[in-house]
């Protein structure tokens, strides 16, 4: 079975080295599993699914990758790009692939403050894929994101927990349906499919319990990124890097080590939930 992987985790996401080290290793762990890591990205102008080892070094260690979400996808492709993908247009590229399983680190949503909305929150509502990820980045609202995920319909699961992760986070007051297996999510994706509905599953997976940071000490370091944010004057699609550079800064790194940790245990679950839709889609 194939599992999809994004790529703007690699290039905007995580510092050097991490980013490669991340990429390769999110790979090995699918293919432990028996799954095969579909790595996605555009390179110059052309879309790519399940990118060579030489491909991803590449990526990430060119300084002219641009961040496509779906609507920054057209322009990569037609104007021979090369562009790292996010959740929403990895999103899509899966499901154009059929591609049904898809593991990252947390979703985009609604930032704090004026209108910011990611992509992410559209696209999971139109394209049937289930995603993998720790909760919606520590760095947005998760009221509002978790409101707007209703809004625009999205199936949310919680993975063997009552409550919403937030990334760093195992839980918080945001209740959501649980589900204790990855039979039990890959039966929940087919009764949407069967309905014919447009979106797949999101699925909340949280951190393991020895990476978790408490909400405070996150809560500390969001701060002074944000004020850092606002005295740098940096908008649109660059705050969410802007964001996690400084919060690695003001944690000593701790919130890299975390962010590796849970995404690679996102694969994890990620894979299982692809092998138990074999033979089902
Ligand atoms: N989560 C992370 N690191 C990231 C991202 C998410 O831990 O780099 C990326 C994802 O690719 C996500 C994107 O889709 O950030 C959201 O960006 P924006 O808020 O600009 O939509
Ligand atoms: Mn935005």
């Amino acid at each position: 079975m194939n599992i999809a992987l994004e790529t703007t985790l690699i290039t905007h996401g995580l510092p050097r080295p991490h980013n490669v080290a991340t990429a390769f290793l999110l790979e090995e762990t699918a293919r432990q599993l028996g799954c095969q890591p579909r790595t996605i990205a555009v390179l110059d102008g052309k879309v790519r699914v399940g990118l060579t080892h030489d491909e991803i070094l590449a990526l990430a260690e060119r300084e002219d990758v641009i961040k496509a979400g779906v609507r920054e996808l057209p322009l990569a492709i037609a104007q021979r790009k090369s562009a790292s993908t996010t959740v929403s247009a990895t999103t899509r590229i899966a499901a154009e692939q059929g591609i049904p399983v898809f593991a990252t680190g947390g979703i985009g949503g609604v930032h704090p403050g004026p209108w910011d909305v990611s992509q992410d929150i559209l696209e999971l509502s139109r394209s049937p894929v289930v995603v993998v990820c720790a909760g919606p980045k520590a760095i947005l609202d998760l009221q509002a994101t978790h409101e707007m995920l209703e809004s625009f319909g999205v199936t949310v699961v919680g993975y063997q927990t009552d409550t919403a992760p937030a990334f760093y986070t195992r839980s918080t007051h945001l209740p959501v349906p649980r589900v204790e297996s990855p039979e039990e999510i890959a039966a929940v994706y087919c009764a949407g499919r069967d309905l014919n509905l447009p979106g797949g599953v999101l699925v909340y997976n949280p951190i393991p319990a020895e990476y978790e940071i408490a909400a405070g000490e996150i809560q500390g370091w969001r701060d002074l990124a944000m004020a850092d944010l606002h005295q740098a004057g940096v908008s649109g699609k660059a705050i969410t890097p802007f964001l996690l550079d400084r919060m690695a800064e003001y944690s000593g790194g701790r919130t890299v080590t975390a962010n590796v940790q849970l995404v690679k245990n996102n694969v994890v679950l990620g894979c299982h939930i692809a092998l138990a839709l074999r033979g089902r889609l």
